[in-house]
């Protein structure tokens, strides 16, 4: 009310009305202004083209009669005409001067339940608005009424500009000083004398609560409150009226954030756990650091707050992502993992299981556990992350959307993400844009995640000022209409008032909502930080600052909710909990890093040998089968209009069946649909993957008459056959990758594939492939069977089009170069089973298809990481037979030579070994200069883990040839810098390999033609030399 009082002590007193009535910011000025003319009502032929609007002569020859006629219709009746007319014509005759006779006619629209006629207010329109002209309702009235209408909306959109919303009162969270001038009051046309003349309430406020019509000062006072206090929202833009609505209601309605005393006695028990958790820490460990929540100590019982609201909703599951700040809090006083499990990571234990592990901070967790609140069974999981912030964020929701999915979830209403942020991080990073346009597509949505950002006016050391040139630090979240609401964490109440909507809303609408907890951070960034280096005078405020939790109990105490000495009883006890349980973690000898799974696959594991591989061949009738689905038009609908060019590539594969061959794409279709027969659950996924970038795979035939009229083969293959998805993404990778990545964590028995426009494209996706893909089996024990499918090959398109950078994924496979493992039946398995990921390049489809289903066939999961080709998908001689995919075949791990160089292998010259695409070529060239006798060529199929096994076979086999390397790669790309060390441990340096291919370059590939062919015949003639 301050702000209110001080406006209007400023506001200029109003010219009387009419003559002078509304100055230049009056809101129906365009109504009134007048002209020179000086009769009222003119009929005139003339247009007066520049005229100001009010006297525009809207009066011309033709309608003149048509007034005329009104005119004596009034006279006669005065209900006979429309109320604008006849306002117009009361006016009129009552001598009111050109243009001011005009009234606006009332809205059409029905009065809202909140709403009254004006007239039905007359009585109460007293001072200055007092009717004139004949006891009409004049201009002034109107005008005040547009005006408070106005006022009304102006806090309903800009109030969160002025609300108090930094604890520190130093800075504004918007970043902003000045009062937006429709929140001034001199803007308007009131003085005083209106403050205590009622004015009816538009339908578009809920300020009344049941009363229609309010004072100018109760309005303005019941305005401040909801939006200018200790909250404020940002809403408005959201384009639907519904939700604004929605909105308005619950933060303007009388009364609505009034708690009992056993809810604020739970705000205090939570922010008492909070808070004494952190102090524990500090005393136990004050040198270690942990990134402890002071300062937003109440993010702890927000948190809580929606999840127990959500729960009461309905919700069973929450899937969080947070970054390091407060982790430890939430772990201990949100998910109750046991207090010992945590106080064990901070001892230097051993680690009792494998893994190289990550530290306390980025760790995940699993629970499963009772709601007291709301005694339903909730599981809570926070997913490990690195230190990379914000990017968790895909990996949570593709995380959440799997459970949704194979819980049957459509709609979200059992499963959510909840999702943390760093003030700094959350507007810095473009991921969290990234994520955010996941968040309302169909096979991507995970139908509202409800953000809470930590916001404590910092960055390590940097000035928001200096970390963003947006408003506030969530204006991110404005591009998906998510409603944004600002807190002061100081208010207790109002953060929890807030949670409480967010998560209301989130139930209601299934959409994105964002809590902004304007906080600060107590001590530096971590713990042993001195922030007065670089923000002292922030900090000297902040060390004058009571904590939130004392400032609260005094307030509860002072309301006589609770006493001091309960105050004091619950602080000790959360003192002695912790007491027992450090004394219980200095017991333990050992960490385990299974204590911090995130994704448990029960009964995955249990009963399984651990190196026992399930075949992968499939019976001839099931690729029969699939192969005539996927080469048929829907069965049964004959109307379903096929383009002509779909209809020759189905024949085509029809004649593929018949002749009992595959190509690329119908290997693929095979290997999917035999495991959709098995149950397991297929998804495809990344941009334009459902006809496929070089247009191959046509997973979705598209009617060609009637709009999003579809048909997907794959989804019927066998009446009882696990779902089949296959979703074209959002021009993202680093979000979808994260996102796919996230949803092969959930369920085991599920291929996921995520599919690279091209190959080079992958590496914006770079941290979740370094951070989560290569090491997060080491760092938090949880295992992925995600593919990566990445077209790769030097074909002449230049050097953006070619290189899915192979060498990268080599270089951070983690099989020892200088380790030749025991040789064994197991030897392959055991392989795989030992490294981080599997990085292979097949040069046949039935390899591809048997790579494919070796992902489900293997009692673990590794991330697969596919070179893909590009123009071996129409190479003629890139088919299989069926031969090589039914029972008793398997991935061929490499390739053999198989043509006339095998008939005298002592003859044979050159053993070359390759991988990939390059193998036609190479093939090729040695047709064309007759060298199959003395050249072999073998192919490596399987990159990493390395196939020292069978590459030491074939280099047996072929005792006097010269060993060499080929590649279309730059010598200091693709597979060389891998495969050369491992050539010469599986050799232990009997024979050496040559290198024939590319020299070194900084570019993956030549963007002319012509240098292309001049390479790529080079490395042939370097390749065929004998
Ligand atoms: C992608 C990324 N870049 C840089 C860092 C280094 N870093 C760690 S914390 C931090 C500041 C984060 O500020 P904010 O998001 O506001 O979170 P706060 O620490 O204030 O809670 C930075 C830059 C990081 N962890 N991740
Ligand atoms: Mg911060």
């Amino acid at each position: 009310m301050h702000r209110v009082r001080t406006v209007l002590n400023n506001l200029v007193p109003l010219a009387p009305l009419i003559h002078n009535a509304v100055g230049p910011e009056g809101f129906a000025s365009w109504l009134l202004r007048s002209g020179n003319a000086s009769c009222t009502v003119m009929v005139s032929s003339t247009r007066h083209y520049n005229a100001p609007v009010q006297t525009e002569p809207f009066l011309n020859g033709s309608s003149s009669a048509y007034v005329e006629e009104m005119y004596n219709a009034w006279l006669a009746d005065p209900k006979s005409v429309h109320v604008s007319w006849d306002s117009f014509f009361r006016n009129s005759t009552a001598g009111a001067a050109p243009g001011q006779a005009y009234q606006p006619p009332p809205s059409l629209a029905a009065p809202g339940r909140n709403q009254v006629p004006v007239t039905s207010i007359a009585p109460y329109l007293g001072g200055s608005g007092a009717p004139a002209l004949g006891g009409q309702i004049n201009e002034k009235v109107i005008d005040d009424h547009l005006a408070v209408q106005a006022i009304i909306r102006s806090y309903q959109i800009r109030g969160h500009h002025i609300a108090k919303l930094d604890p520190l009162g130093i800075s504004s969270a918007d970043l902003d000083d000045k009062h937006p001038p429709e929140l001034l009051y001199s803007h308007y046309s009131f003085d005083e004398a209106d403050m205590d003349r009622v004015f009816k309430l538009p339908s578009t406020t809920f300020i009344g609560g049941k009363e229609k019509a309010l004072s100018l000062r109760e309005i303005l006072r019941r305005l401040e409150t909801a939006y200018c206090r200790h909250i404020g929202c940002e809403f408005m833009f959201i384009n639907s009226l519904e939700q604004c609505n929605w909105i308005r209601q619950k933060l303007e309605s009388p009364g609505i954030m009034e708690m009992d005393h056993d809810e604020k006695r739970l705000i205090l028990a939570r922010l008492t756990r909070a808070t004494g958790f952190e102090s524990f820490l500090a005393r136990k460990w004050s040198s270690e650091k942990r990134f402890g929540l002071e300062g937003c100590e109440i993010l702890i019982p927000a948190m809580k707050q929606v999840i127990d609201k959500s729960t009461e909703l309905g919700v069973e599951s929450i899937v969080m992502g947070m970054p390091h700040r407060g982790r430890l809090n939430v772990l201990a006083n949100v998910c109750r993992k046991p207090l010992e499990q945590i106080f064990t990571q901070f001892a230097a234990l051993e680690a009792a299981d494998d893994g190289s592990g990550d530290v306390k901070y980025h760790l995940g967790t699993y629970i499963e556990r009772l709601n007291r609140v709301t005694n339903k069974n909730i599981r809570l999981a926070v997913v490990a992350n690195p230190s990379h912030l914000e990017a968790v964020d895909p990996v949570v929701q593709g995380k959440t959307r799997a459970e949704q999915f194979y819980r049957g979830d459509g709609e979200g209403k059992k499963v959510m993400s909840l999702l943390l942020h760093g003030d700094a991080a959350f507007c810095g990073q473009g991921i969290v844009y990234e994520t955010f346009h996941l968040s309302d597509l169909p096979d991507y949505t995970t139908h509202g995640t409800v953000h809470i950002v930590v916001n404590n006016q910092i960055g390590f050391t940097t000035d928001p000022r200096h970390s963003r040139s947006s408003p506030y630090c969530t204006d991110v979240a404005r591009v998906v209409n998510a409603p944004i609401f600002h807190v002061n964490s100081d208010d207790p109440e109002s953060v929890m008032h807030v949670c409480k909507i967010a998560a209301e809303w989130r139930a209601t609408f299934h959409k994105d909502v964002v809590i902004d907890i304007v906080c600060y951070r107590r001590n530096g960034h971590n713990e042993i930080d001195e922030p007065m280096f670089t923000q002292p005078l922030m900090y000297r405020k902040i060390k004058n600052t009571p904590h939130v939790l004392d400032k609260y109990a005094e307030k509860l105490i002072q309301e006589g909710v609770v006493t001091p000495e309960e105050v004091k009883d619950v602080k000790e006890k959360y003192e002695k909990i912790c007491e027992e349980s450090y004394v219980n973690a200095r017991k333990e000898t050992h960490i385990k890093y299974k204590d911090w799974l995130d994704s448990p696959w029960s009964g995955f594991f249990e009963g399984k040998d651990p190196l026992k591989v399930s075949p992968t061949g499939v019976k001839e009738d099931t690729l029969v089968h699939i192969g005539k689905r996927m080469s048929s038009p829907p069965p049964n609908a004959a109307e379903f209009i096929i383009h002509k060019g779909i209809e020759r590539i189905l024949k085509s594969r029809m004649e593929m069946v018949e002749a009992r061959v595959v190509d690329w794409a119908l290997g693929e279709a095979m290997a999917f649909g035999s495991l959709l027969k098995e149950g397991i659950h297929v998804r495809l996924s990344g941009q334009d993957v459902e006809r496929g970038t070089f247009s191959h795979r046509h997973h979705v035939l598209h009617h060609q008459t009637v709009d999003k009229a579809t048909y997907r083969p794959l989804c019927h293959m066998y009446p009882d056959q696990g779902p089949y998805t296959v979703c074209n993404s959002s021009l993202s990778e680093f979000g979808v990758v994260g996102f796919e990545l996230g949803y092969s964590m959930t369920n085991p028995n599920a291929l996921v594939c995520w599919e690279a426009q091209f190959g080079d494209f992958n590496n914006t996706a770079q941290c979740i492939i370094d951070q989560f893909i290569s090491s997060g089996q080491a760092k938090w024990v949880r295992q992925s069977g995600l593919v990566m499918l990445l077209p790769h090959a030097l074909e002449g398109m230049g050097p953006e089009h070619s290189s899915a950078r192979l060498e990268r994924f080599l270089q951070m496979s983690s099989d020892d170069p200088d380790y030749f493992p025991p040789e064994s039946e197991e030897f392959a398995v055991r392989q795989l089973h030992d490294i981080n990921w599997i990085v292979a390049n097949c040069s046949t489809p039935a390899n591809y298809f048997h790579i494919l289903r070796r992902q489900i066939a293997l009692p673990f999961r590794k991330p697969l990481i596919l070179m893909t080709p590009k123009s071996l998908l129409r190479h003629p001689e890139a088919r299989s037979s069926f031969d090589l995919m039914t029972e008793n075949t398997e991935f061929l791990r490499v390739i053999p030579e198989e043509g006339a160089a095998t008939e005298n292998p002592s003859g044979v010259k050159k053993l070359l070994f390759c991988s990939g695409k390059v193998y036609y070529d190479l093939k090729k060239a040695r047709n064309e200069k007759k060298l199959e006798k003395d050249i072999a060529i073998a192919r490596v199929e399987q990159i990493s883990p390395f196939p020292y096994d069978l590459v030491k076979k074939e280099c047996a086999k072929y005792p006097n040839a010269a060993l060499c390397w080929a590649q279309e790669e730059a010598k200091n790309q693709g597979s060389w810098t891998y495969v050369q060390p491992r050539f010469n441990t599986t050799l232990n340096g009997s024979r050496d390999v040559s290198y024939a291919g590319r020299p070194t370059a900084a570019s993956p590939a030549t963007g002319s033609k012509m240098q292309h062919l001049r390479e790529l015949t080079a490395l042939l003639d370097d390749a065929m030399a004998v």
